[in-house]
């Protein structure tokens, strides 16, 4: 389904005069708007092909209907919005969910919808049916050699996928970990997954890199193979340059300062990749910027200025994706806002006046260092963004556009109403 180049202009002409005011106001106030503008207008963010269903619990699921049911349709519902927003022109696909049969096709439907291929991801957290052996008991970090073998074979085998598809890097999320205390011995856990992870960091061509995300907890309880960053730092450093850490927000313990964690790896050139979402109490996988939105933007704060550090481009030199589920939301409406909080704490970021706060912290006034980064926060730029996605021929207000269109209504005739676009 897509939207009309003329029916966003005509929703845009509603709305103009109303955003040429606040934008107007927004430049005379910031000398710079015209750079954070383009630099928006720059910024991607990668939409994973899981996120397009209706997400669930271990207690149920809600379909709202209208689900895309093959790989084709996945690349058209982030292909619309993409239309809205302009700011989600990357796909992010996950195997055996989304193997290409045809990688020519896909890359061609991709293309028609001006998408890239953004970060592969494996999955040894579930056995697939016909598998030799089973990821009960952990996959790299597997007391048996076979069951090793075969979660490397397939991390290959994402990676084939991945050239085809002209993807640069591989995500590997491991579940591995134990449930009991003495249920495995921490060191050799840690052992067998290096050495797996050796051998598929073997197979990255020269251009790729490897993205290791860690997390403290789920589907194991009691230890994580890789469990923080700094196993994966560990991991990422005894690997090599190609590997990186990658930081989803979800995957800490609560009140972890995930602004100071993102601040050291940038340091030590070795934060690769980052997974939006936000949580209340664990991996809640809830819509960017709905529970926390302070936290985001000085997370924003420190990614923005650790890449200036090292002259890193904001746009293309860490992989940005959206890592959510959706359990009451329309998927579609919940990414739409996801983006555009995404895309509002990086402009706060860009307007914090750096120069004054490194001042204030050379002279320790701590009062002023709060001020700085909170005037920044209390700037309603959502005109910026919203220029952003007009002159890239965006929606001003995707989400009335969205609506309007009745799009929901659209894909359930369609597809119909009982369709299942997850693997779980
Ligand atoms: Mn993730």
């Amino acid at each position: 389904m897509q939207i009309d180049q003329n029916k966003i202009d005509g929703y845009n002409s509603q709305s103009l005069r109303k955003h040429e005011r606040a934008l107007a106001f927004l430049q005379g106030e910031i000398p710079h708007a015209a750079e954070i503008i383009s630099q928006l207008g720059e910024f991607q963010i990668a939409i994973p092909s899981w996120a397009l269903g209706t997400g669930g619990t271990r207690f149920g699921r809600f379909p709202a209907g209208g689900e895309p049911r093959n790989l084709e349709e996945k690349i058209e519902d982030i292909g619309l919005l993409h239309r809205l927003n302009r700011a989600s022109g990357a796909i992010s696909l996950h195997i055996p969910w989304d193997i290409p049969e045809d990688p020519a096709h896909i890359r061609a439907v991709a293309a028609a919808h001006g998408l890239k291929f953004d970060a592969m991801n494996s999955n040894t957290f579930q056995d697939q049916p016909g598998q030799a052996h089973s990821y009960k008991f952990g996959s790299l970090q597997n007391v048996s050699r076979d069951i090793r073998q075969q979660a490397i074979e397939h991390n290959i085998e994402v990676i084939r996928h991945g050239i085809a598809l002209g993807s640069e890097s591989l995500t590997v999320w491991l579940s591995d970990g134990s449930c009991f205390p003495g249920q495995l011995s921490f060191r050799k856990a840690f052992e067998n997954t290096l050495e797996g992870l050796s051998e598929i960091y073997a197979e990255l061509p020269d251009n790729w890199k490897m993205f290791v995300e860690y997390k403290a907890f789920e589907p194991n309880f009691y230890s994580t193979t890789v469990g923080d960053w700094g196993q994966s730092l560990l991991y990422a450093s005894k690997l090599g340059p190609k590997a990186y850490t990658l930081v989803d927000l979800g995957h800490h313990l609560p009140n972890a300062n995930i602004e100071q964690i993102v601040a050291l790896l940038l340091m030590e050139g070795k934060l690769g990749g980052f997974h939006f979402n936000d949580s209340k109490y664990g991996d809640d996988d809830l819509t960017v910027g709905s529970i926390k939105p302070y936290q985001l933007f000085l997370i924003f704060c420190e990614l923005v200025d650790g890449m200036n550090a090292r002259g890193m481009k904001h746009a293309t030199d860490l992989g940005w994706m959206i890592d959510a589920s959706h359990n009451v939301k329309d998927p579609l409406e919940d990414l739409l806002q996801s983006v555009e909080a995404i895309q509002i704490a990086y402009a706060q970021a860009l307007l914090v006046d750096r120069k004054a706060l490194t001042a204030a912290q050379e002279r320790n006034d701590v009062v002023a260092a709060q001020e700085i980064l909170q005037q920044a926060y209390r700037t309603d730029v959502r005109p910026m963004v919203a220029e952003a996605r007009l002159r890239a021929g965006g929606a001003l207000e995707p989400l009335s556009v969205y609506r309007g269109e009745q799009v929901r209504a659209g894909l359930i005739r369609r597809r119909g109403l009982v369709t299942i676009a997850t693997g779980l």
